[in-house]
């Protein structure tokens, strides 16, 4: 009998638990799984596809439940899933801001709403760096530097048209993007050490193949003796090939080009010579950002910045890693 009793009155327990549970769980309704909220900037280049591939699987091997919003590259989508993450009261919710300014309000309703945020990829310019948790992603300012540094070094092989002059074209990232903004800051201060090493014409490509290709075209319309093309990003790299090649040039010898990323078809340019030197920029942030919201959920301390490790690539080293990328 007593045991018939305890079952009964464990039951009602177990029930009016769950009751209760279910009434403040998150929005997953099932209360031990982390729920994030993760509004990417949308699929513009070979990178953000291995970037979001990396969010997802993590989140899948993490046993979180991931809600994740693309914003086709506007600012106001982003602004509009993260809105709604607040409201299906998420436990963290996670981005990468398509540009650095505009942020503020949207990251003050989260805070107000006890929902912490974590900035991966992309940075933003808010003052208030209690708006985020951390920032995971590359040093954009460095990849720059590398880029330019490695133009310095090869600035005599560079000078295609042999007239003294190192004339560069820059095919910009999105406008106001923090890659954009950096890898150009970047690459200005490093040839800043060889007078000879000049951009003569800059433009955004917006970070896709098509947007390269048509700059260039322009370039190629308008600017004389173009030496060296430097692209904030493969997919316009990989654009500007087509342009150089439908201009009846050879990409890589009458055009050096240094792009940035080392996607899987960056990386097989390189390999064939049309690409001349490529910064890595690490897409595979999905591992580590699963480890930061888990740290910051149980309130452990997390770094304000963590930077990925990155390296850079040569045809003969392109060559020698390409069968083991992941990417
Ligand atoms: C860099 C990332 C950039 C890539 C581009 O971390 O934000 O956006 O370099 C991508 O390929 O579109
Ligand atoms: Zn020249």
């Amino acid at each position: 009998m007593v045991k018939k009793t305890v079952t009964a009155a464990s039951m009602l327990l177990v029930s009016v638990a769950a009751l209760a549970g279910c009434s403040d769980s998150d929005a997953s309704g099932d209360d031990d799984k982390i729920v994030m909220g993760f509004a990417q900037v949308g699929a513009e280049s070979g990178w953000r596809t291995a970037n979001t591939e990396s969010i997802k699987e993590s989140a899948e091997e993490a046993g979180f439940e991931l809600k994740f919003s693309d914003a086709q590259g506007k600012q106001e989508n982003q602004i509009k899933a993260i809105r709604s993450f607040i409201q299906q009261k998420v436990d963290v919710i996670a981005f990468s801001p398509v540009v650095e300014t505009g942020w503020d309000a949207v990251l003050q309703e989260a805070k107000r709403a006890n929902i912490p945020v974590i900035l991966t990829d992309r940075a933003v310019d808010s003052e208030d760096t209690s708006l985020y948790e951390t920032f995971l992603g590359s040093d954009f300012v460095l990849e720059g530097e590398k880029a330019g540094e490695w133009l310095v070094e090869n600035a005599a092989d560079s000078d295609v048209d042999g007239d003294g002059d190192i004339n560069v074209v820059q095919l910009e990232g999105t406008t106001g993007a923090a890659p954009a903004i950096d890898r150009a800051e970047g690459f200005a201060s490093a040839i800043a050490a060889d007078p000879a090493i000049e951009v003569t014409a800059s433009q955004t490509g917006d970070f896709t193949r098509d947007g390269g290709k048509q700059v260039m075209e322009s370039f190629l319309n308008s600017e004389d003796g173009i030496d060296v093309v430097f692209a904030h990003n493969d997919d316009m790299g990989l654009g500007a090939i087509e342009a150089i090649e439908a201009a009846g040039l050879e990409p890589g010898v009458d055009v050096k080009i240094i792009t940035v990323d080392a996607v899987h078809d960056g990386m097989e340019a390189l390999a064939e010579g049309k690409i001349n030197f490529i910064v890595e920029c690490n897409p595979l942030l999905g591992p580590q950002l699963m480890e930061l919201a888990e740290q910051v959920l149980d309130d452990e301390e997390v770094p304000e910045r963590v930077v990925t490790e990155e390296t850079t690539f040569t045809q003969e080293q392109a060559i020698e890693v390409l069968p083991d990328r992941k990417y």
